[in-house]
C-alpha cells in the first residue's frame, strides 16, 4: 500500500506511528549501516530525511544508503527543493503555513514541481506549522519565519483546519529540532480535535513519557530526530516500553 493510504488507515485504526528524522549533514554514511540494526530492531514505522541547510548531494547519498539497509519506506521531510531525489520513497510536500512567509507557502513548491513530475515519488500535500519551542530554531531561522506562540492555541487550531480545507492531506506540528519544549498536549489535543486529517507532531521530544502524552493527545505520527543522535539509550527505552505501535 503506499504511504499516505497506510499513515490514513493507522489514524483510522487509532494505530500509532512513530518517525525517525535523520539530517544528512549529521548522520555520516559510515555508520548507517550499525545506527540501521537499532532502527530495525525498534518500534519505528518511517524514516524522514532531511534538514533545514543540507549540502548539495548529500541527502540522495544518504538515502541510497539507507535504502540498503531497511525495508521501512523513506520519506524526504526537505528544508528546500535542493534536496530532493528520487531514490527516497515519498516526500512531503510542505508548505509552511504559519509566519506567511511566500517563499516557503508556495515558491519553493513552484519551484519543485518539474522534477517532481519526472519521479514516482509519492508527493504527501502536508500543511507545516511552526510552533515556539522555546528557542530559535534552525526552521525559524532558515525560513525567516516568526513560529505561533504555543499559548496561542486558537491560531494553530485555525491554521491547521485552513491546512484542510485546503486540500492537505497531513498535518504537521512542529517545535522544530532540538525545541526546549515541545508542541504543547492542549494544543495538539484541540488541532486533533479540529482536524479529520492525521496529525503528525515532531521538534523537541526527547523522553518516552513526553512521547506517550503526544499520542494521548491525538498524535496520529510522532517524529524524533534529536533524541536517537545523541543517546544510543533511547532505542532502549523505546524498546522497554515494548510498542506495538
Ligand atoms: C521533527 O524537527 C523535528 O519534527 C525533530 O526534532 O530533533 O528535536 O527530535 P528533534
Amino acid at each position: 500500500m503506499r504511504i499516505l493510504s497506510e499513515i490514513i488507515q493507522s489514524h483510522t485504526e487509532g494505530k500509532k506511528l512513530l518517525a525517525i528524522l535523520i539530517d544528512p549533514d549529521k548522520m555520516e554514511v559510515s555508520n548507517v549501516a550499525s545506527f540501521f540494526s537499532e532502527v530495525n530492531r525498534s518500534a519505528i514505522t518511517h524514516i524522514l530525511v532531511g534538514g533545514s541547510e543540507v549540502a548539495h548531494g548529500k541527502t540522495e547519498t544518504l538515502v541510497k544508503k539507507i535504502k540498503e539497509q531497511t525495508t521501512l519506506p523513506i520519506v524526504l521531510f526537505p528544508g528546500d527543493v535542493s534536496q530532493i531525489t528520487e531514490y527516497a520513497d515519498g516526500l512531503l510536500f510542505l508548505s509552511l503555513l504559519s509566519g506567511e512567509n511566500p517563499e516557503y507557502l508556495v515558491a519553493q513548491q513552484v519551484k519543485a514541481a518539474h522534477q517532481l513530475k519526472e519521479t514516482s515519488l509519492e508527493v504527501m500535500p502536508t500543511g507545516y506549522l511552526l510552533i515556539d519551542g522555546g528557542v530559535e530554531t534552525a526552521v525559524q531561522r532558515v525560513s525567516e519565519t516568526a513560529p505561533i506562540a504555543n499559548s496561542d492555541i486558537d491560531r494553530a487550531v485555525d491554521t491547521a483546519y485552513a491546512a484542510q480545507l485546503m486540500g492537505k492531506q497531513l498535518v504537521y506540528l512542529e517545535a522544530g529540532s532540538g525545541a526546549v519544549q515541545s508542541v504543547p498536549v492542549e494544543m495538539i489535543r484541540r488541532t486533533k480535535a479540529m482536524i479529520s486529517i492525521p496529525l503528525i507532531v515532531g521538534g523537541g521530544i526527547r523522553d518516552v513519557e513526553t512521547l506517550e502524552n503526544i499520542y494521548a493527545a491525538g498524535a496520529d505520527m510522532v517524529v524524533i530526530g534529536t533524541a536517537f543522535e545523541q543517546d544510543a539509550r533511547f532505542f532502549e527505552q523505546l524498546q522497554l516500553k515494548r510498542y506495538s505501535l
